[in-house]
């Protein structure tokens, strides 16, 4: 039998920061290292976000075609895509909408080919993931059919994209040789590497916690701490804290990488504070403790997700160290959307202090996401359900 799923079309707005570029460059990858013969055509909103993550891409074309797939600009009009009958499957990321273009040509009364738009949308442990995953949702004319597809943490969901993160220590440090500071020995191996990538804030209660878990590892012999500073919106308030509180531990503050080097940092760290869902997910795969700075929402919304996401990494009740990782996770997140202040007590130290209890927990969870099976997998086989 012929199959259907003749091509997908994915569509992608870039909001704020690099989440969602991040998911659909990723999602792209991995549904071609599953269907190396699937066309792939992506449109974008914000191509300059797109071409950071993805090396050669040239942000100022309109359309081109880059590893195999059509990626164009989301008003350049397709003369091709135009022409020709349009693909079965347009994949709207994080519910971004259509180019105008394409929804006239989706929404002209002459079409009679049925099209399905499925809606990926945020990650999220809330329940509703599971209750909205598959869900079909009406639309203006019987020839386009919507779906939800929810990417999650259960088995009830789509699951997260798996893989990423191959490279190793000394391949990850001589990439990044040109952000080393010159001191000989700054950047070790075997130290316990840490990643910081957050959103705007005051950091120094951490870097405080820090100096002291740095200190503390010196004098029993352990190996030092090297602690990354992603580039962004967390790089430059991390900076200052560091400075202010004399420098207490190795610092390298990153260029932007490319995904690929992204990814392999977030495995090869042991402890990490990350924050939109896109480095979530790969902080959880890598199956290691990590801290999440969630995106501040309305109304403090972002604490609804927070205890969503704890509930689900240990049911409760929460004995200690657990209830103490519990604790910062809320004084971390516990701000308003136009604030970079945050309520109470933010106490790492503790948190760092029992890693070794921390990580079979991590690891855990860790195991019953890779166990979910991959978004991408989920994803193709639904389409070939539905198409
Ligand atoms: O960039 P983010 O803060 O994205 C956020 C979230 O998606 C949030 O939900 C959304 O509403 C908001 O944007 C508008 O964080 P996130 O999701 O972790 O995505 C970051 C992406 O950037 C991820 O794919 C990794 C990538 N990245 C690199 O490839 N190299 C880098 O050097 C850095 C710092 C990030």
């Amino acid at each position: 039998m012929e199959d259907q799923l003749s091509g997908i079309v994915i569509l992608c707005k870039v909001v704020d920061n690099y989440g969602d570029a991040g998911f659909v460059y990723r999602l792209a990858q991995a549904i071609r290292a599953r269907e190396s013969a699937l066309p792939i055509c992506i449109i974008v909103d914000g191509l300059e976000s797109f071409a950071a993550l993805a090396p050669g891409l040239d942000p100022s074309l309109p359309r081109q075609d880059y590893r195999g797939w059509t990626v164009l600009a989301w008003n350049c009009q397709d003369a091709e895509l135009v022409s020709a009958p349009l693909c079965p499957v347009i994949l709207e990321a994080f519910s971004c909408g259509r180019p105008p273009w394409l929804e006239e040509l989706l929404f002209d009364s002459g079409r009679k080919s049925l099209v399905h738009i499925v809606s990926i949308e945020y990650l999220t442990a809330e329940p509703y993931a599971g209750e909205l995953h598959r869900m079909p949702s009406l639309t203006r004319s019987s020839w386009v059919k919507k779906w939800f597809f929810m990417p999650g943490f259960t088995s009830g969901t789509g699951g997260l994209i798996l893989g990423g993160g191959s490279g190793t220590r000394p391949d990850f440090l001589k990439e990044i040789k040109a952000a080393l500071p010159p001191e000989p020995g700054y950047a070790v191996e075997d130290g316990f590497w840490i990643l910081i990538f957050g959103y705007e804030r005051d950091y120094s209660p951490l870097v405080a916690d820090l100096g002291l878990f740095h200190a503390r590892r010196l004098k029993q012999g352990q190996s030092p701490l090297l602690v990354f500073a992603a580039a962004g919106k967390s790089q430059g308030p991390f900076f200052s804290a560091w400075e202010a509180e004399g420098r207490p531990f190795p610092l390298v503050k990153l260029p932007f990488l490319a995904q690929e080097s992204w990814d392999s940092l977030q495995a090869l760290c042991d402890f990490s504070l990350v924050r939109g869902e896109d480095s979530l997910a790969r902080a959880a795969l890598a199956a290691k403790p990590f801290l999440w700075q969630a995106y501040p929402q309305e109304g403090r919304h972002q604490l609804v997700k927070v205890d969503a996401f704890l509930r689900l990494l240990a049911p409760p009740p929460s004995p200690e160290p657990l209830s103490a990782l519990e604790r910062l996770y809320r004084a971390i997140n516990d701000r308003d959307s136009d604030s970079e202040e945050t309520q109470g007590a933010e106490e790492l130290l503790p948190v760092l202090l029992a890693y070794d209890a921390l990580l079979p927990l991590f690891q855990a969870f860790g195991q019953r996401l890779w166990a979910n099976g991959d978004l991408a997998a989920h994803l193709l086989t639904f389409l070939r359900e539905i198409v």
